[in-house]
């Protein structure tokens, strides 16, 4: 797997490659699209090189002539410095191996460009329906493996656009259905997953974290997930399988909450809705831990000014000794309005959410509370800010 992403890298960086093929995720870039790229990208790699004309290519290799090779390039869709935000993914890629610092991100290159430059395809994993920047694809489009039901709205590829969209519980499955399907069809059967041993432990593991190892509640793994997930098991063959199924989903919900790794601007930026002018970041601690860290405020108002929002309203959340919430209200440029946003959240009735003020000795010019109705989430505050903005 180094190798393959070594070589990958060190052939696009010298331009070493005469077609390209691009393997990109959706924008959300969790797991599924992270790992979907990466190992469907690595896998015609290894088909390209099984099938390649050893006799044609002799010369080539020992240097007698300029050879260029086709290119299986995974592009991981964030960009490269709100990766970190990732965490499970960054936790697994770390896992495993794969050093972040060598793969591709979709502002590493100008990729419109990249794809103009040389004969150059596209397979879409984990979506179909593009996103508006990066509707620039859609002309290279050649395959697609997506799990979403499909959506024919804005269907804009080729006619004879290779499609596997099936409704199952992660989009891994499906990856891992047509790597086997393609696998039977040079006669190598199962070679590849032999062959890179962490491809089929990754997909393992997105499958268990997709489907919440087959949750009954969750509800999202379907048969087909768990005839993969199967044949992963009898080629990884781990000495207890349900053991190994709930370790892999602990460590990994562990690492999608895990962001003591993360400044107080990448938490502002891990997943924040605006509402209004109203920037609404959520955090997977408590609001007086995030206002703990260094530069925490001023963090927040760089936020607002990069957001051109004017208040920011501040949640927080923490399981570690049952569930507890916290919020709080700043702003730097419009203090009154910080401050007629938090009578009115405190006054709110339908829910109400039961904010109790404390005083903060590290952030004088916050108003911060305990939330003590501990069903409001972001859910509830969203139609309180909408009403606020109503009324102002
Ligand atoms: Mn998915």
């Amino acid at each position: 797997m180094e190798e393959y992403i070594g070589t990958t890298l060190t052939k696009l960086k010298t331009k070493q490659f005469s077609e390209l093929t691009i393997v990109i995720g959706n924008e959300s870039c969790d797991l599924d699209s992270a790992v979907s790229a990466l190992v469907f990208a690595n896998f015609l790699y290894w088909q390209h090189n099984q099938m390649k004309c050893k006799v044609c290519t002799r010369e080539y290799r020992d240097g007698s002539m300029d050879y260029k090779d086709e290119l299986f390039l995974p592009v991981i869709n964030v960009d490269r410095n709100d990766f970190p935000l990732k965490t499970e993914v960054a936790f697994l890629f770390r896992e495993k191996g794969i050093n972040a610092s060598d793969l591709v991100f979709r502002d590493d290159y100008d990729l419109p460009e990249l794809l103009k430059s040389t004969k150059s395809k596209v397979v879409l994993v984990d979506h179909h329906v593009l996103a508006n920047r990066d509707k620039f694809l859609a002309e290279y489009v050649t395959e697609i493996i997506d799990h979403r039901p499909i959506d024919k709205t804005g269907w804009v590829y080729k006619p004879d656009t290779r499609t596997t969209i099936e409704t199952v519980g992660s989009c891994c499955t499906l990856v891992a259905q047509r790597l086997k399907d393609l696998g039977a069809l040079i006669a190598k059967d199962v070679d590849y997953f032999n062959a890179y041993p962490v491809c089929s432990e990754m997909l393992h593991a997105t499958i268990i974290l997709d489907t919440v190892n087959f949750s009954k509640e969750v509800n999202k793994g379907t048969p087909h997930d768990e005839e993969i997930l199967l044949f992963l098991e009898s080629l990884l063959k781990p000495a207890d399988c349900k053991a190994e199924r709930e370790k892999e989903l602990n460590t990994l919900v562990t690492a999608r909450t895990d962001v003591s790794q993360l400044s107080a601007a990448q938490l502002l930026r891990k997943d924040v809705k605006i509402v209004g002018n109203v920037l609404v970041p959520s955090f997977p601690i408590l609001v007086k831990e995030f206002l703990s860290r260094p530069e925490a405020l001023k963090a927040v108002s760089e936020a607002l000014t990069q957001t051109n929002c004017d208040v920011a309203l501040l949640l927080g959340m923490d399981l570690s000794e049952g569930l507890k919430r916290d919020t709080a209200v700043f702003s730097t440029s419009k203090p009154q309005k910080a401050v007629l946003l938090s009578k009115f959240l405190e006054d709110f009735k339908s829910p109400s959410l039961g904010l109790s003020s404390e005083q903060l000795d590290n952030a004088m010019h916050c108003s911060y509370y305990w939330q003590l109705n501990l069903s409001a989430s972001r859910k509830q505050y969203i139609p309180a800010l909408n009403q606020f903005h109503g009324i102002l």
